[in-house]
């Protein structure tokens, strides 16, 4: 370590305690690489504040000292934002010490926590609150607060909650000078001027740390009914979902579709995984209606269970739907969500793939399909297409599984040509690149070549007027 280095180093200990530094590579590895091993950066040190006031110190430390800042909760981030760049020159700031849940307001529906809470304790303290915090996805079990309100994660009940930035009231914000920017403001309501908060929701930390949130909650359900469902196409899917939404009386929480690939793929890799219908088929529909209304038992029409099947017994009539399976119990529910739910961990156990996070409208999603599998079979002919996602919000995974015994480094010379291919396409469609998981390291360029100038510059005037030294995630998102 060099002088100056140690200086720093010190100066970051005075700050945040032994407790908080990493400086032993063993120790900052796990830090430096993400979920997927895409990614493998170095740090000056990993620095884990364990309030508002450290990380304001630490931040502030750097904008004095010109050492850049990347934020990381959780990581779990698929588009490798939460990794440091390779020069070593940036310190990795953990929010993962800040995890207190601060409050609850039954009566008000929301809840005030750190950003280091992993989601899944908000939703497990919300439900015992009988509250809901609806933001669910995969990751839940290790992503925190912070990183899906930076990332404005997405997940499987958007199409009824909303993504993240709709879950939100206020934010605590640390901005790159140091300064503290207190917008804990539990207000439904608030049109003063420009809105700061909806500027850091989907930031990837590049405009400011947050600290601390306020979030909202809903009502918890008390009656749940989940399908299993096998279609003959996307075209089905998305009438069978149109269709849902007046016969749940717009209960609809969750759409999920999958593409028999995908299926194989968990089938294979996760330990207890079993298809929930006899016969092979296609294509396959993840339907879930929930309602606060709790279930009557006895009476004649009992629930939402009751309703759905008689509403997929009609759709099978019209060839909307081929087989299905209605979950009896939260047991059978939770087997079900866990196939679809495994499709990312099973991929990766299964080798290498190009991920296409991508969005259409939902009623361009059957021709989108067609379109984009040819293009992907045009572009690799030996590709593995594995097509899964949130097709209730016409987000589609339309992933690229490496043909098997292929390497990275053999399956990754290809992905310039299928990744364009499948873009062009979304573009052509009106549609995303990235619905949900980010820009990060993983897109920036496809987002300055997609992204009109307007935008473009927009973004970078932004980011100049909010950090002028470019210390907050340099190189995320836009170049400037
Ligand atoms: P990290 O990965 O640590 O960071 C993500 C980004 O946010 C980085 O740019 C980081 O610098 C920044 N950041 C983190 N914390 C802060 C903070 N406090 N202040 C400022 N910036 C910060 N995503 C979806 O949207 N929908 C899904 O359905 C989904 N499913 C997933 C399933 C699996 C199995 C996996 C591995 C990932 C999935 N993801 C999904 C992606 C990922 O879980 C989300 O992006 C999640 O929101 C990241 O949270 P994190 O705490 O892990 O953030
Ligand atoms: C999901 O919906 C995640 O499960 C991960 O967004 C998607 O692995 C992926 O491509
Ligand atoms: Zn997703």
């Amino acid at each position: 370590m060099s002088g100056a280095v140690s200086t720093f180093v010190d100066k970051l200990r005075a700050i945040v305690g032994d407790k908080g530094l990493i400086t032993d590579e063993a120790g900052k590895r796990p830090y430096l690489t993400d979920w997927r091993d895409a990614y493998l950066g170095k740090a000056l040190a990993v620095v884990r504040p364990a309030s508002t006031e450290e990380v304001a110190g630490v931040v502030k430390l750097c904008a004095a000292e010109k050492v850049a800042v990347v934020p990381q909760g959780g990581n779990t981030g698929l588009v490798g934002g939460g990794i440091p760049l390779e020069d070593g020159r940036e310190i990795l700031l953990s929010l993962g010490r800040m995890n207190r849940i601060l409050e609850i307001d039954e009566i008000g529906y929301s809840m005030t926590v750190e950003a280091g809470v992993i989601l899944k304790t908000i939703q497990e303290t919300a439900a015992a609150h009988d509250r809901l915090f609806p933001l669910s996805l995969a990751a839940e079990g290790s992503c925190t607060i912070g990183g899906n309100l930076s990332t404005n994660a997405g997940g499987v009940q958007v199409l009824h909650y909303g993504n993240t930035r709709h879950l939100v009231l206020g934010l605590e914000v640390v901005q790159p000078n140091g300064d503290v920017w207190n917008g804990l403001r539990a207000l439904k309501k608030d049109n003063t001027g420009y809105d700061l908060r909806d500027l850091y929701l989907g930031a990837e930390g590049t405009l400011g740390i947050i600290t601390r949130a306020v979030l909202k909650l809903w009502p918890k359900p008390k009656d749940v009914a989940t399908a299993w469902i096998a279609v003959p196409s996307p075209q089905a899917a998305v009438d069978l979902l149109s269709g849902a939404h007046a016969a749940s009386e717009d209960n609809v929480t969750s759409c999920e579709l999958m593409g028999r690939q995908g299926i194989d793929l968990v089938l294979a890799h996760i330990p207890g995984a079993a298809d929930p219908l006899a016969e092979r088929h296609d294509w396959y529909v993840l339907l879930e209606w929930s309602s606060t209304r709790a279930r009557r038992e006895g009476a004649k029409e009992t629930g939402l269970r009751e309703k759905m099947e008689g509403y997929l017994g009609e759709a099978m009539e019209q060839g909307l739907v081929l087989d299905a399976a209605i979950a009896q119990n939260e047991t059978q529910a939770r087997a079900l969500w866990s196939l679809r739910e495994n499709h990312t961990e099973a991929s990766k156990k299964e080798g290498p793939s190009i991920k296409h996070d991508i969005s259409v409208a939902v009623s361009k999603i059957p021709s989108f399909v067609t379109e984009g599998l040819a293009a992907m079979r045009k572009a690799l002919p030996e590709c593995r297409p594995v097509t899964f996602g949130h097709v209730g919000d016409g987000n589609l995974h339309f992933n690229c599984q490496a043909p098997q015994g292929w390497d990275k480094q053999r399956f990754n010379a290809h992905a310039p040509a299928i990744s364009g291919a499948i873009y062009d396409l979304v573009v052509g469609y009106g549609g995303s690149i990235s619905a949900e998981h980010g820009i990060g390291l993983m897109k920036v360029d496809e987002l300055a070549h997609y992204r009109s100038s307007i935008e473009l510059d927009a973004m970078r005037a932004i980011k100049r007027a909010l950090d002028p030294q470019n210390l907050m995630n340099p190189g995320k998102i836009v170049r400037v």
